[in-house]
C-alpha cells in the first residue's frame, strides 16, 4: 500500500489531499495542531476508504516536537512514497514598515523552518527506502511580490528556492521534487491572514470563481502519479479569472 505524509491536514488543501490520496488507496500520515479536527478527519477517512491513518499532533515550528514525533513513527510507516509540505499560513497584510515582528516570526517559522525540519527527516527515510516524492506548497506569492505581501511572499520565495535546492541535492537518490504555485484558493487561508475577520476574508473571493482545495489536491495527486521517470518540477495553477497575483477579473 502506498503511503503519503501530509502536513497541515486539518483544513483546506491538506484536508483535500487527505481525501484524494485516500480515494486512491494511499495510507495516510496526517498532521496538524488542532487535534479534534485531526481525529475527526482520520475517523471519516478510515470509515469511507478503509485505508490506515496515523495522526501526528505537532506544531511544525517546534523543532524538538518534529524530531520527537517523526522519530517515533513506526518503521513500516516510514516507507512513505509522498511527502506533501503543505502546512503554512499568512499572518497580516500590512505595509512592511507597519508589520509586527510576531507575524513575521510566525510565517518564517512555519512556512520555512517547519518545512525544513519535516523535510530533512522524511528525505532521509526516502533515501533509505530508495524512493520518494516531495511536494512543496509554494504560491504565486513565491513567484511574484505584491503590496503588503512582504514577508509572506519572502517565505514562499524561500519555499521556491528550497524546492529547487532539494531537487538538486536529492538527485542521486532518485527522489522526485515538485513545487506547486497556486493563485487564489478559497480555504481558511484568508481568515487566518486577517486573524478571524471573516467579512474581510470573504471579500477576497467575491466576484469571481476562486480555486477550491480539491483543485489543488487533484493536481498534486496528478503530479505524483506520473511514470517514475517523469518529474513535474514546478506547476503554477490559477483561477481562470486571475492573471497575476494582483490582476483579477471580478464580475461585481
Ligand atoms: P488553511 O488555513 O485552510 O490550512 C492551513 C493548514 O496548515 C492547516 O491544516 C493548519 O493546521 C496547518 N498549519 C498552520 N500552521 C501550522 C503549524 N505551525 N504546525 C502545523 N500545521 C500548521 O490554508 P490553505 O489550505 O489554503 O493553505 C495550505 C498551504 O497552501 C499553505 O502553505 C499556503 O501558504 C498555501 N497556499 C494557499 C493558497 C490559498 O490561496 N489558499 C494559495 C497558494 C498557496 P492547524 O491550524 O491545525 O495546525
Ligand atoms: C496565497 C495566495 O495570492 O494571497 O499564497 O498570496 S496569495
Amino acid at each position: 500500500m502506498n503511503k503519503v505524509l501530509i502536513t497541515g491536514a486539518t483544513s483546506g488543501i491538506g484536508e483535500a489531499c487527505a481525501h484524494v490520496f485516500a480515494e486512491n488507496n494511499y495510507d495516510l500520515i496526517i498532521t496538524g495542531r488542532r487535534l479534534d479536527r485531526l481525529e475527526k478527519l482520520a475517523a471519516e477517512i478510515k470509515e469511507k476508504h478503509q485505508v490506515n491513518v496515523l495522526t501526528l499532533n505537532f506544531d511544525v515550528r517546534n523543532r524538538e516536537d518534529v524530531i520527537s514525533y517523526l522519530g517515533r513513527v513506526p518503521a513500516e510507516w516510514q516507507q512513505v512514497d509522498v511527502l506533501i509540505n503543505n502546512a503554512g499560513l499568512s499572518s497580516g497584510l500590512e505595509p512592511f514598515q507597519d508589520c509586527n515582528f510576531d507575524d513575521w516570526d510566525l510565517m518564517v517559522d512555519t512556512n520555512v523552518k517547519g518545512l525544513l525540519y519535516v523535510s530533512k527527516i522524511v528525505a532521509n527515510w526516502m533515501i533509505a527506502n530508495k524512493k520518494g516524492h516531495i511536494v512543496n506548497l509554494s504560491s504565486i506569492a513565491g513567484i511574484e511580490v505584491y503590496p503588503n505581501g512582504n514577508v509572506y511572499c519572502a517565505s514562499k520565495h524561500a519555499v521556491d528556492a528550497l524546492n529547487k535546492a532539494m531537487r538538486i541535492d536529492l538527485l542521486s537518490s532518485g527522489i522526485r521534487v515538485t513545487g506547486i504555485y497556486p493563485g487564489s484558493v478559497e480555504t481558511e487561508f484568508s481568515n487566518v491572514r486577517f486573524k478571524g475577520d471573516d467579512t474581510r476574508a470573504k471579500k477576497v473571493y467575491e466576484g469571481y470563481d476562486p480555486l477550491v482545495a480539491a483543485d489543488i489536491a487533484e493536481t498534486i495527486f496528478w503530479t505524483t502519479s506520473r511514470s517514475a521517470h517523469v518529474n513535474i518540477n514546478e506547476l503554477v495553477i490559477m483561477p481562470t479569472a486571475q492573471a497575476t497575483a494582483t490582476n483579477y477579473f471580478r464580475k461585481s
